[in-house]
């Protein structure tokens, strides 16, 4: 066995957008691609030989094949030990406890997330620093500037390693321990939460549950901690065999891509808590009989019973959102006289807050929630809240979330994405707002006046670093929002998305179509972006 190094030219696209560097498989199959971005990750960190790094997968297409190439990699550019999920899999949130508990420099994650998977679809590397959170700016800064000038990697010229089995292997002079993918994170949700209560409620039928893991990471996860561990009836957890391409779906736990999850949670026969998780884990959706949960609503629901709930007893240090999430959050902070921060969009951000302990809670509206127990937004986690919540209160999620508006009031919200748009024209729309920010303040769309026209800006409150044009933000004089911004973790073109909320503090008016709700402030973001008529799209691609 030796170190073979291998002359190589940069890619000129290896910069990471909103959670790594993303793309399709096609891309990640160009010569020496994959070997480039993790050399030049290696490159940027520094000495290897006393780092200790974590690596796993969402097992999509890719992931066995990346791994292998990885764990060789890193073996000749002397990476003291490695941790590998058994089988190469570890959900994001997984990932970061490992991270945190092991007290390792830091982690490759190896997702493309909501993406769909397969040959024809996309892959992605994420690289998680030691407090186990994504990799901030100055980072993947790092990174883009060596994958720019590298000219060669090194690689261990030896068989693929067994990582099937749990054990302890050696590959030079990297120690390398496959580690069981769900024991640690299952362990770390038994402190946080109440599984006796929710075992007795589960095993009385009291509560039913059905978890959709969408052909992804969570199926070991969900069966192991809602099936083995919580007593749920088995099948609780559907579609729980991860595959290579996700059973041809898209892993997006949405309303839209988890349409069975939903059908079964508007019928008849629906359980108490229907949810649904993404391609790596780090997603949730949350639904009760006959309702869904926008994951703006679910946060503010968390936010206000969190000091229920075992891990949170002593209450939230304070709590945070990103930019375009509902301001539903902040109403609870407000009312709880802590502070409310607003992120830019990414989970990156949420990091420093959390390591100062300024916050304890704090979500986005793309259906990722999370606290402190880890530097991830976690699916199965948010799961579990809830299901010891409605095990807690004895109430529906229907009541608890009507009961939340009654007292709050109610942030109608969505988001309308168009997807695979030309370049150009994302860049034209978000560039023609832009240019009009200051002639738009005063100015009166159908039957609502522009208070203020922005971009939003952001200025780290702990490191005081800054994140400029993170999306556009039209605010009306009823308080309502309009905000544009392009996506950052596509692998086609670009994806409009426009977030659109009201409030509504009249309980009398709790009940109402989001859609038509907000039609008004739908039908004022087209007379500002002009997205239908410039793309000749009747209709967004996805709603949420
Ligand atoms: C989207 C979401 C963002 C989320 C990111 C990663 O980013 O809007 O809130 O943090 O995906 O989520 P963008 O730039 O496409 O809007 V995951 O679960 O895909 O890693
Ligand atoms: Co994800």
């Amino acid at each position: 066995m030796s170190i073979r190094i291998v002359h190589t030219s940069p890619y000129t696209d290896q910069k990471p957008g909103t959670s790594g560097l993303r793309k399709t498989v096609r891309d990640f199959q160009q010569e020496n691609y994959l070997e480039n971005f993790v050399q030049s990750i290696f490159n940027s960190l520094g000495d290897l030989s006393d780092q200790t790094l974590v690596l796993g997968g969402d097992g999509r297409f890719l992931n066995q094949h990346a791994i292998q190439i990885i764990i060789k990699m890193a073996a000749a550019n002397r990476v003291r030990r490695l941790m590998i999920g058994q089988g190469g899999i570890l959900s994001t949130p997984a990932a970061s406890c490992l991270i945190r508990k092991y007290h390792a420099d830091g982690g490759i994650i190896l997702s493309a997330s909501h993406n769909p998977g397969g040959p024809d679809h996309d892959f992605g590397i994420k690289y998680n620093i030691a407090n186990g959170g994504p990799a901030p700016e100055g980072y993947t800064e790092r990174f883009y500037a060596q994958s720019r000038k590298i000219s060669e990697y090194r690689i261990f010229e030896s068989r693929d390693l067994d990582i099937d089995h749990i054990g302890r292997y050696r590959l030079g002079e990297t120690m390398i321990s496959v580690v069981d993918p769900v024991d640690d994170y299952a362990r770390l949700m038994s402190f946080l939460f109440d599984f006796d209560l929710i075992r007795k409620q589960l095993a009385s039928e009291t509560i039913t549950l059905c978890f959709d893991a969408m052909h992804a990471v969570t199926g070991p996860y969900g069966r192991k901690i809602f099936e083995v561990q919580l007593g749920a009836l088995p099948g609780s957890v559907i579609n729980a065999v991860p595959r290579e391409d996700f059973g041809g779906g898209h892993p997006d736990p949405n309303l839209v891509h988890a349409k069975a999850l939903c059908r079964k949670m508007f019928s008849t026969e629906s359980p108490t808590l229907g949810a649904a998780s993404d391609g790596d884990g780090d997603r949730n959706l949350i639904m009760g009989k006959h309702i869904f949960v926008t994951p703006s609503d679910s946060l503010a629901v968390m936010a206000a019973n969190a000091h229920l709930i075992p891990g949170y007893k002593e209450g939230l240090a304070g709590v945070a959102r990103s930019m375009p999430t509902s301001r539903a959050l902040d109403r609870v902070a407000d009312s709880f006289g802590i502070d409310c921060f607003e992120t830019p969009t990414g989970w990156k951000y949420f990091g420093n807050l959390l390591d100062a302990g300024k916050i304890s809670l704090c979500g986005e509206e793309s259906f990722g929630t999370s606290s402190n127990h880890i530097r991830e937004k976690d699916g199965i986690w948010a799961i579990l809240f809830w299901l010891n919540l409605i095990a807690i209160k004895q109430e529906s999620v229907l009541q608890i979330v009507h009961k939340h508006w009654r007292q709050f009031g109610r942030d109608y919200y969505s988001r309308h994405d168009y997807e695979g748009l030309d370049r150009e024209l994302g860049d034209r729309i978000i560039e023609g707002l832009r240019s009009r920010l200051p002639e738009l303040p005063g100015k009166k769309i159908a039957s609502y006046a522009i208070q203020s026209a922005e971009e939003f800006c952001y200025r780290d409150p702990v490191d005081g670093s800054t994140a400029d044009n993170q999306g556009i933000i039209i605010s009306f004089d009823d308080g309502s929002r309009l905000v544009f911004r392009l996506s950052g973790t596509g692998t086609a073109g670009a994806t409009l998305r426009i977030y659109i909320e009201k409030f509504e503090p009249d309980p009398a008016k709790h009940d109402l179509d989001p859609q038509s709700v907000l039609a008004d402030l739908i039908g004022a973001a087209e007379q500002l972006c002009r997205i239908r008529t410039l793309s000749g799209r009747p209709a967004p691609s996805v709603i949420t």
